[in-house]
């Protein structure tokens, strides 16, 4: 049975042509620098990202906790969003590696944090207060793009108060193409990015951390030391710019896709489907939680994966077409039975 696997972007399967261009990839010793399809992806990716210099790495996790030891020091401290998958869902590596305190704020539902509470967090330099090294942002956030001004005003007050800024840029490709803008312009201000090739992009591995020379100088050396030394790894890096070269402009119809979900779920009277006001590749809804365990089994028959209790997250990659998300609608519909208020299309 085929999958329509919604859990996440993180599930995707190389197609065809992207296999093909990672068993032609010439390969090296990364340690020894010498991996020269890995050279051309760090290559390609800091002059996307207008960056000086680019450090292909394992994970977006390895890429937030580079951006935190490369920033901050034993004592210091990075403010970030309460929620923001640095803080939330990294195992508080931070802490644990770098002893570096997170000091967590509210965010609203589109991932901003309040610039005043911003501004008041900082801490004043006073001995019994940890030192405020690093602002820490999410874009996008729960498949939100944060608004270009925002970005403007936040890394402007980092840089007016003496922080460093870290974009944890894991989907920063569903923001460029939803705005139509060129990735550069959403990273712009910000001192190390981290986006990930192996969410939306379609790569089965990996993500790259953008900074300044000096930056990615010290990321590689923290890297490795985090066991994170790479070898003949370029046929990952070929999958990379594959990814690069091939899967950002189709990111549209990832977000077509979910609008197209979002509106056949909402018609659905059981279901409440969170509104966004710019959507890319994720539908959130609501459901009764005792409801929650039953769908996913049911779907899970059907060859539907979700996952979610109450709260469920629904993601389109480029694994699931528009026929898929017809069969979707259609799988919830007669779950839902006596509910739907009529036909989703
Ligand atoms: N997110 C995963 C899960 O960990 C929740 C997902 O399925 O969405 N930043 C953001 C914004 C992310 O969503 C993720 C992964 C990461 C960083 C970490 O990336 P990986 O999984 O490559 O370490």
């Amino acid at each position: 049975m085929q999958q329509i696997d919604l859990r996440s972007d993180t599930v995707t399967k190389p197609s065809p042509e992207m296999l093909a261009a990672l068993s032609r990839a010439e390969v090296g010793d990364d340690v020894y620098g010498e991996d020269p399809t890995i050279n051309r992806l760090e290559r390609l990716a800091a002059e996307t990202l207008n960056s000086e210099a680019a450090l292909f790495i394992s994970s977006g996790t390895q890429g937030n906790l580079l951006g935190l030891l490369t920033h901050c020091g034993r004592g210091d401290e990075y403010l970030v969003g309460q929620k923001a998958h640095t803080y939330w869902l990294e195992g508080g590596g931070g802490a644990v590696l770098g002893g570096i305190q997170p000091q967590p704020l509210e965010m609203d539902p589109g991932g901003v944090m309040d610039l005043k509470t911003v501004l008041q967090a900082i801490k004043p330099d006073d001995i019994h207060c940890a030192r405020t090294r690093l602002l820490c942002l999410e874009n996008t956030y729960n498949g939100h793009p944060l608004p270009l001004e925002y970005l403007r005003e936040a890394t402007g007050l980092a840089a007016g108060n003496g922080l460093r800024t870290h974009l944890d840029g894991a989907r920063i490709f569903n923001a460029a193409v939803k705005q139509q803008v060129a990735v550069s312009e959403l990273t712009r201000g910000f001192d190390t990015v981290s986006f990930c090739l192996s969410k939306g992009l379609g790569a089965p591995v990996g993500s790259v951390l953008c900074g300044d020379r000096e930056q990615i100088k010290d990321a590689r050396r923290w890297r490795k030391l985090l066991g994170g030394g790479w070898r003949q790894a370029g046929i990952l890096a070929a999958a990379g710019i594959y990814a690069l070269e091939n899967n950002v402009r189709r990111l549209a119809e990832d977000h077509a896709n979910a609008e197209q979900l979002a509106r056949g779920l909402s018609r659905i009277d059981e279901i409440r489907v969170e509104q966004a006001a710019e959507r890319t590749n994720m539908v959130f809804l609501e459901i009764e939680a005792d409801q929650a365990e039953s769908l996913t089994a049911e779907l899970g028959q059907q060859g539907i994966l979700i996952q979610g209790r109450g709260k469920i997250r629904l993601v389109t990659h480029l694994n699931i077409s528009e026929e898929d998300i017809r069969t979707v609608i259609k799988a919830f519909q007669s779950f839902f039975r006596k509910g739907a208020k009529g036909s989703a299309f």
